[in-house]
């Protein structure tokens, strides 16, 4: 079928920043590399500033712009509502947004707490039952070598899983004059370094293994525990320095480390920090078993290094080149070698949405696996405000 043939899905994007942008990026081109069973297309950007909205479709790629995101999801001509806002509006727009019938994308950590999370679960369940799907976006779970590390270990390549190993490190904030952003304020964030990235790291270990965990031990730390405030809007690494000198309280974690347990009897270790200096956006997830290991690094997204420990004397650890058509997602790109970068992640991600709603099968990670992940996130600063008591889950 042509584009043209195709059911329609009118997309609306709340926020327009960071990850509005990838997100836009991702709308902008699925149907160009995917053979979708519906056509997308970008009908409407809101943000609050008219002005910053207008500017925002226009660079971005968006037919109108809006500022009041309840009028939009009202709309009968919207069929999607993508949530690239900061996690506190998160609760509010999405479950409005499936009350009024529309397929709900938002962003990771699914809510800033665990009773916001639950409530938007019940309510994408009931949602369901009148054909809205649900998903949150945890994107790193769309990198062909993170889905090829997850079939490998479900098709038994690593045996019996010892040990899992995640760290998320950045260094965007270890200078003290970094203004006081959204990010660093738990009103808005509901949790620091923890629940922006730790989120991810912990959510790849459970998608990779198949296993949850079910017990933490935790600590964080906050090192720069007042900051400037921020002249401009906020957004990461686009803020200004108050130079007012004015400063402010940060009310969030810098960093967070953990060892944990998995309900297939795994140990495990994670490390989510802003201040490993040098680190830009640093993920290694290491998975070693009973019969060899799985090591993906994001510096390296093309590749994922493979311990066959049946390999006699040729064992050592190998790099899969994850650029061949048989591998995730790739037959929608280039040809082998060429590999994909950060963007296509989304892009992936955006395929498996709307290919969910051509289909009507659920998509994952649904918001009962982002409440997963809420549950998972209190009990490590449950852990840590208990001096790193051990934590059920
Ligand atoms: C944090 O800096 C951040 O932007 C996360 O919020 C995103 O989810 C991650 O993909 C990149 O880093």
């Amino acid at each position: 079928m042509t584009d043209g043939e195709k059911r329609t899905v009118r997309i609306a994007m709340i926020g327009y920043a960071f990850m509005g942008a990838a997100h836009s990026q991702a709308w902008r081109n699925v149907h160009r590399f995917f053979d979708l069973g519906v056509h997308p297309e970008m009908a409407v950007v809101v943000g609050r500033d008219g002005g910053k909205a207008a500017e925002a479709a226009q660079r971005l790629g968006w037919q109108s712009f809006a500022t009041d995101w309840r009028e939009v999801i009202a709309r009968d001509d919207i069929d999607v509502v993508d949530i690239c806002t900061p996690g506190d509006t998160h609760a509010e727009i999405a479950i409005a947004a499936l009350q009024a019938g529309k397929h709900v994308l938002c962003e990771k950590p699914l809510a800033n707490t665990v009773a916001e999370a639950e409530e938007m679960a019940a309510v994408a369940a009931t949602a369901r039952a009148d054909g809205a799907l649900s998903m949150v976006g945890f994107s790193y779970r769309r990198v062909p070598a993170v889905a090829l590390m997850r079939r490998m270990v479900a098709d038994g390549a690593v045996g019996e899983i010892r040990h899992v190993r995640g760290q998320y490190m950045q260094d965007w904030i270890t200078d003290p004059d970094f203004p006081l952003v959204w990010r660093l304020r738990k009103e808005v964030a509901g949790s620091g370094a923890l629940g922006d990235i730790g989120a991810h790291v912990l959510d790849m270990a459970q998608f990779v293994t198949g296993q949850r965990i079910n017990g933490v031990a935790a600590q964080t730390e906050t090192f720069v525990r007042e900051r400037p405030l921020p002249e401009g809007d906020g957004a990461l690494g686009a803020a200004t320095s108050g130079g007012g000198g004015e400063t402010g309280e940060v009310t969030v974690d810098d960093a967070a480390v953990l060892i944990a347990r998995t309900d297939g009897g795994a140990l495990a270790t994670f490390e989510a920090t802003r201040f490993a200096t040098g680190r830009k956006n640093h993920i290694v997830l290491e998975v070693n078993g009973s019969a060899g290991s799985l090591v993906f690094e994001f510096e390296d997204m093309n590749g994922l290094r493979y311990y066959d420990a049946a390999a006699g004397d040729r064992a050592g650890f190998t790099r899969i080149d994850v650029t061949e058509p048989t591998h995730p997602y790739i037959d929608g790109w280039w040809p082998a070698g060429h590999g994909l970068g950060y963007e296509h992640t989304f892009v992936n991600q955006a395929r498996d949405f709307l290919e969910a709603i051509a289909t009507g099968e659920d998509p994952s990670p649904s918001f009962e696996e982002g409440l997963a992940i809420q549950r998972l996130l209190t009990a490590v600063e449950q852990s840590a405000e208990q001096n790193a008591a051990w934590t059920h889950i």
